[in-house]
């Protein structure tokens, strides 16, 4: 639909940014913290671009002041951040470790301090080690216990402030990096076990919003997927029914699951034919039931466009990008179900992330279609490399570029009937790219921190930050 005016952005409306515990924070092993899965996986060599660590990350523990002192400079409406599991309980469970609680203490009420909403993720992928090693962490029902625990410790610690929540980050990005790919911890293969550890995570996902109500009754919560929207590579009905596998398998499996508490029937049968179906257990599909979200949290980089792939002879795993050389990427697939393609229409990253505004719209409309839930989009970005210019200055016009295409489509979804409540641009500064390096820049705020020797860390405020600071000042007027 073309429109011929288009709606404004709603008046509250939360103009944000995001960040996640291990790529800011630092302070690794400091004030009692504890070991998490990704402080051990980055030591195993040639798992990450460099042998990057978060270790320091860009020293957001110490550094929160002057961060959210941009942030109010700014003029941010909302700050999406993580807490770190191991921060408040070293081993997982058990004491509280005070002096972790402290500190999203002092950062929400520094956050509160200056009128930005805080967006609290309660798991953004760092699971405490000792979870890990003591019962396999997501392997076991023993998650859903021991994450309750602790998202109950925050809610009754920090609910009288912190409105906004989100459960779990990206369940089918750190699921299928850890247990298909190898490529996040715990590093493993099985496909089998995948979907188990994927049940076990909605249910823990449920039952922290089951919870959530007795703690929080007037607050809001909902899980933040990464989605990627199934594109056709052709009209050929074959292709098209190849989309429609990716979708129903790479997105409704799990969108349906928080929303509706099912699985999706192709996707069961499919996992059926395949003796891949999770173990069920008695009393699941009712504590699904209770863990109903507020609203869809969605995390849009990108669309991905599939065509058809033999059973007999078909493409499998592909290879990601990660060292920023552009065409380095191959195509992935599942033999029988679809595979990828690259999208002629549209132009990709140094690190060969299709750039697809209308994407966006189209993930939105379709979420509202399906689910009629509110949305609050969790992260978006541009990831690219960043040159400091004389004098501290960085143009970095393709990130305001990227932006501002992706908010006209945003108001396009707005003005087609989209209940959107806040926009969380990934990132406000920069930060460590999981398997990226420093070099993958998103931030506002280029910090000076790189993968080899050691930086001053220092803040500069790129060209875009003053933009975005327009356009909050505007509530989007100004795009
Ligand atoms: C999402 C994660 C973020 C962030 C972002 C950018 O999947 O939730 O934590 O890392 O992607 O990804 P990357 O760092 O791989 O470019």
């Amino acid at each position: 639909m073309i429109h011929q005016t288009l709606k404004c952005f709603p008046k509250d409306f939360l103009w944000g940014a995001a960040s996640a515990a291990y790529q800011v924070e630092g302070a690794w092993d400091k004030d009692g913290k504890g070991m998490s899965n990704w402080d051990q996986f980055v030591r195993i060599p040639g798992k990450t671009y460099k042998g990057t660590t978060g270790d320091m990350a860009v020293d957001h523990y110490h550094r929160y002041q002057e961060d959210v002192k941009l942030m109010a400079e700014m003029g941010l409406k909302a700050y999406r951040f993580s807490v770190a599991w191991t921060r408040v309980f070293p081993n997982g469970r058990g004491e509280i470790n005070e002096k972790g609680m402290e500190f999203y203490d002092h950062l929400i009420n520094e956050l509160i301090k200056n009128g930005i909403e805080p967006i609290l993720t309660l798991y953004h992928w760092d699971l405490p080690q000792s979870l890990q090693e003591e019962y396999g962490g997501w392997e076991s029902r023993r998650i859903i216990e021991d994450f309750t625990n602790y998202s109950v410790e925050l809610f009754k610690r920090f609910g009288d402030r912190v409105k906004y929540w989100v459960s779990l980050n990206e369940q089918n990005i750190f699921t299928s990096h850890g247990y298909l790919h190898a490529t996040h911890p715990p590093g493993m293969k099985d496909e089998k076990l995948f979907y188990q550890v994927n049940h076990h995570a909605n249910l823990a996902n449920a039952s922290v919003i089951k919870e959530f109500r007795k703690y929080v009754p007037n607050g809001k919560i909902g899980p933040s997927f990464a989605y990627s929207p199934a594109y056709a590579a052709s009209s050929n009905p074959i292709d098209i029914l190849a989309a429609e596998n990716a979708e129903e398998l790479n997105n409704h499996w799990w969108m349906d699951i928080y929303a509706s508490g099912k699985y999706p029937k192709m996707a069961w049968s499919y996992l059926e034919e395949k003796g891949l179906t999770p173990i069920i257990e008695k009393g699941d599909f009712e504590l699904l039931l209770e863990g109903m979200p507020d609203f869809m949290g969605v995390n849009y980089y990108q669309s991905t466009t599939f065509e058809s792939n033999p059973l007999e002879g078909g493409i499998g795993a592909g290879k990601m990008n990660t060292t920023g050389e552009k065409g380095t990427s191959k195509d992935s697939g599942i033999p029988g179900l679809f595979k990828t393609i690259a999208n002629p229409n549209v132009e990709r990253t140094n690190w060969d992330w299709n750039i697809d505004p209308q994407g966006l719209r189209i993930a939105l409309r379709r979420i509202t279609s399906r689910y009629d839930l509110p949305v609050l989009i969790s992260e978006n970005g541009l990831g690219e490399y960043d040159q400091v210019d004389q004098g501290d200055v960085i143009n970095d016009d393709y990130r305001i570029e990227y932006l501002r295409s992706h908010m006209i489509a945003i108001q396009e979804a707005i003005s087609d009937g989209v209940d959107l409540f806040g926009y969380c641009v990934w990132s406000f500064t920069d930060l460590l790219s999981w398997l990226n390096g420093f070099q993958k820049r998103y931030g506002f705020v280029y910090v000076n921190q790189h993968e080899e020797g050691d930086h001053d860390l220092r803040r500069i405020k790129k060209k875009s930050f003053f933009w975005y600071k327009g356009v909050i000042d505007s509530n989007g007027e100004k795009l």
